[in-house]
């Protein structure tokens, strides 16, 4: 098969879905063409000789003091599935991927081009169901040939909020675990991070109010009055400076290390003690689910999807959105006993690999490909020929 795909090129969850879903159908056999305003993060460290990278260029001229990207996205799907002829097109965050997919799909017209949208969360959740949004993104659900959300959660706020006519079909996202393992040993990583006598607490995040930081800070301000600890911080955005403000005001901004925005998470999540995650609410949680995968416990809130990732008490603990006395005492409990931290790491990884590895999750994937390349009268092929992309 030769498949589209759309996403964002920056730090977040739907960009790292989409080019994980892009590099495991390629090491499948499939050519695919992923279409991006930049790299995508992700997709920077290797691409693989079955994917290609089509950049989607920005117009910039005075009298449009509004970026249209939109429309450039439009006319790039337009050109890529020509040039590579493209049997299928999938595009993650609805906002406005969705729509720039369905005026190609009409500019293309008789060449079918089937679609397939990903529903991530804050498309819905908060994007997508601002008034400015609410008509367009429920239209181009309802015009995409297929729609995924990647929790039952997220599936119901979509009803809830838009009434689609189209199904909605659960597929969650998966993690590679092969990328995402437990700590080897403790070393030189760990010690340019944390003293050795430090528990290493973790947060990633995009510093959005929805991650709720400062209930971050709050459980930390807890976790290091009773032991010595370190919190490192990947990511940034716009709750950066009131998490600094935090720290400064409890005495512990020699605690808190900033990080910024990191591509390789994956030697920096398994060093972790805890993971910290308390958001306000959250469709999945890739972020989470990685240091699972990384055998790291997680304290949580129990909102959205994350109960569908996280069995409270189980492979982590989960606490009411700002509980955060509760999250520090969870917190304090599994950072207290080495014991409780190593079975809850194991059966955490245990359960991602059970549910959510690529092997479970691709499948579905492809079997939604099947079906509607195969209801658009193209014929679903197993392979692509590198030659002919
Ligand atoms: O978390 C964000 O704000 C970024 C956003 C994105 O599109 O990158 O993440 C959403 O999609 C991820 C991948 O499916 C999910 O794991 C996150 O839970 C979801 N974020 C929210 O629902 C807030």
């Amino acid at each position: 098969m030769r498949i589209g795909i759309v996403c964002y090129p920056t730090y977040g969850g739907s960009g790292a879905l989409a080019t994980d879903l892009g590099t495991h159908l390629a090491a499948r056999g499939h050519c695919v063409h992923i279409i991006s305003y930049e790299m995508p993060f992700r997709l920077t460290r290797g691409m693989g000789d079955r994917v290609f990278f089509h950049e989607v260029p920005m117009t910039d001229y005075p009298v449009m003091t509004h970026p249209y990207y939109s429309l450039n996205l439009a006319v790039k799907i337009g050109q890529v599935t020509e040039e590579a002829d493209l049997d299928i097109l999938h595009v993650h965050y609805a906002v406005p991927h969705a729509v720039s997919a369905h005026l190609a799909q009409e500019m293309l017209a008789p060449r079918s081009l089937p679609i397939v949208t990903t529903l991530h969360g804050t498309d819905i959740t908060l994007v997508g169901t601002a008034p400015a949004y609410q008509p367009i993104v429920r239209f181009s659900i309802d015009q995409s040939d297929a729609v995924t959300a990647v929790s039952h959660w997220l599936r119901d706020q979509t009803i809830e909020h838009f009434a689609p006519q189209r199904e909605i079909r659960v597929i969650h996202n998966f993690i590679d675990t092969e990328r995402f393992q437990p700590r080897r040993a403790d070393g030189e990583a760990r010690r340019r991070l944390a003293r050795d006598d430090e528990r290493i607490v973790m947060h990633i995040s995009n510093f959005r109010p929805v991650k709720r930081l400062v209930d971050v800070m709050e459980i930390f301000v807890r976790i290091a009055r009773q032991m010595p600890s370190r919190l490192i911080l990947i990511g940034d955005g716009p709750d950066r400076e009131v998490a600094a403000t935090v720290a400064r005001c409890n005495g512990i901004a020699d605690r808190v290390v900033f990080l910024g925005k990191q591509s390789e998470i994956e030697s920096l999540l398994p060093l972790a003690d805890l993971f910290l995650f308390p958001s306000d609410h959250e469709s999945f949680g890739l972020a989470p689910a990685e240091a699972m995968a990384c055998e790291v416990p997680v304290v949580a809130s129990d909102s959205g999807g994350l109960p569908e990732v996280i069995d409270h008490r189980e492979t982590g603990f989960l606490a009411p959105v700002g509980a955060v006395e509760e999250m520090a005492e969870m917190a304090l409990r599994v950072l207290g006993d080495a014991d409780l931290a190593q079975r809850m790491g194991r059966a955490a990884r245990r359960a991602i690999h059970g549910r959510f590895s690529p092997e479970m999750i691709l499948p579905h994937y492809l079997d939604l490909y099947r079906e509607i390349i195969t209801a658009a009268g193209r014929v679903f092929e197993e392979k692509c020929e590198v030659s002919s992309h």
